[in-house]
């Protein structure tokens, strides 16, 4: 039964999304994989540092069972009316809170249970699943990072819940986001004794993947700072020498937020690259931050020319695979109505197949590419490649008997940026 929410509401406009058009030999749907988070659009009530809730939902307030069902609905009308084919919860977005584990559970079962029966009526499929262990007060020092091991246990049963209820849905991913893993003040932090308790953590959750034979990619999201003052999982490049010293690296992959790349002080694709060239990304979190504001602004994404960039090195890399485009991103306070969530998520798939579009007339054209060849085409000569296998005497004897002296050549910078601005 229709609940009414989207009464009177236009239709999304898109002027280059359509899901059907090939790009590279595939579907441009298939490429993006674009996905709707349940805690921005249906969670999140307008609060602010300064100010409480601005929006007024009929399911509100979430602390029962009939009006998640509602938001479910609703959730799914919306899906529909994007086409979109994947969306994401936490936990605690679309369950009614109990306050323990044993309540939380069963609310959790009973809820999934009610949007497997409504995946089955609709296209949209689950990209992730994750554990929300960062609103309630008890997860204040942390989760599984947390110095009381309680928390630790709750934690672990809190993961277990979600990964059940991921794979019972046909989550293609399984996110953990480190929220509250960091620290306020080093001057009550054991940090060498919290990463050991994550990596640990980390390893119990790949295990548990195994042992319920859950297909989907472990992925672990990046971001510096926000809640906590330090987040141990600050960038691409921290998580994967975490990753590696739990000896992680072939297990877990990426999921990389562009908000979060901002608050790292890097470019999105900054982190793109830094992933993809370990073979590393997994999934993208496609946002924006104010760049006045310096906080995690969580914008839809409305710069083609920055997304254009990103969709250049997942395409360069090979895609998206099991991984997805998740709108990670909220309406403003003041964005009231039903009609602002459509025209929200529209533009940012628009804004996002614009950048798939320029991103994959740039590898048609192969301008970057051969300037990237040309640029690197002296470690072409087998003199060069040897080198590498050689040692610093052997090399010194070479420059001093050929008498190398290197002449600096152009980086070409504002050319290259020349180029990139024809197809944006
Ligand atoms: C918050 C994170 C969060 C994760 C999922 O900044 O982006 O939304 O994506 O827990
Ligand atoms: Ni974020
Ligand atoms: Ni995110």
């Amino acid at each position: 039964m229709a609940t009414g929410f989207f009464d009177g509401v236009n239709a999304a406009e898109f002027h280059h999304y359509n899901p059907d058009e090939i790009v590279m030999g595939k579907r441009m749907e298939d490429h993006l994989r674009f996905a709707v988070a349940y805690w921005h659009s249906f969670a999140w009530e307008g609060q602010d540092p300064f100010g409480g809730q601005t929006f007024i939902r009929p399911w509100h307030p979430q602390d029962d069972m009939g009006r998640a069902k509602m938001k479910a609905d609703v959730a799914f009308e919306m899906f529909d009316l994007l086409n979109v084919p994947f969306f994401c919860w936490h936990d605690a977005d679309i369950r009614p809170e109990q306050g323990n584990f044993a309540d939380n559970l069963n609310t959790l079962n009973e809820i999934t249970d009610y949007i497997g029966e409504k995946m089955e009526g609709s296209k949209t499929g689950l990209l992730w699943g994750t554990a929300n262990m960062f609103s309630d007060r008890r997860w204040m020092s942390g989760a599984s990072t947390n110095p009381d091991p309680d928390v630790f246990a709750f934690a672990a049963a809190t993961v277990k819940s979600c990964m059940d209820a991921t794979h019972k849905l046909g989550g293609q991913n399984y996110v953990l986001w480190g929220g509250r893993e960091g620290y306020e003040t080093l001057l009550n932090t054991d940090m060498g004794q919290e990463l050991d308790h994550m990596g640990r953590f980390l390893s119990m959750v790949v295990d548990y993947k195994h042992k319920i034979g859950f297909e989907g990619q472990i992925l672990v999201e990046p971001k510096p700072q926000e809640p906590s003052k330090h987040q141990y999982d600050y960038d691409a490049a921290t998580c994967i020498g975490f990753l590696r010293k739990y000896g992680l690296e072939d297990e877990v992959k990426l999921n990389l937020e562009q908000g979060h790349a901002i608050l790292a002080g890097h470019s999105f694709e900054h982190e793109l690259a830094v992933a993809t060239s370990e073979g590393m990304l997994g999934s993208i979190d496609m946002n924006r931050n104010d760049y006045q504001s310096g906080w995690d602004t969580d914008q839809f994404p409305n710069n083609v020319p920055e997304v254009a960039l990103c969709y250049y090195h997942i395409l360069k890399a090979g895609g998206l695979g099991q991984g997805g485009t998740n709108f990670d991103a909220k309406l403003r306070r003041q964005s009231l109505d039903a009609q602002d969530l459509i025209d929200g998520h529209a533009g940012g798939m628009d804004v996002c197949a614009r950048g798939l579009k320029a991103a994959a007339a740039m590898i048609e054209d192969g301008g970057l590419e051969s300037a990237l060849q040309q640029r690197y085409a002296g470690w072409e000569m087998p003199v060069a490649k040897a080198m590498l296998e050689s040692d610093l005497s052997s090399i010194t004897k070479r420059v001093l008997a050929e008498g190398i002296t290197p002449e600096p050549r152009s980086g070409r910078q504002e050319a290259l940026e020349n180029y990139v601005n024809k197809f944006v």
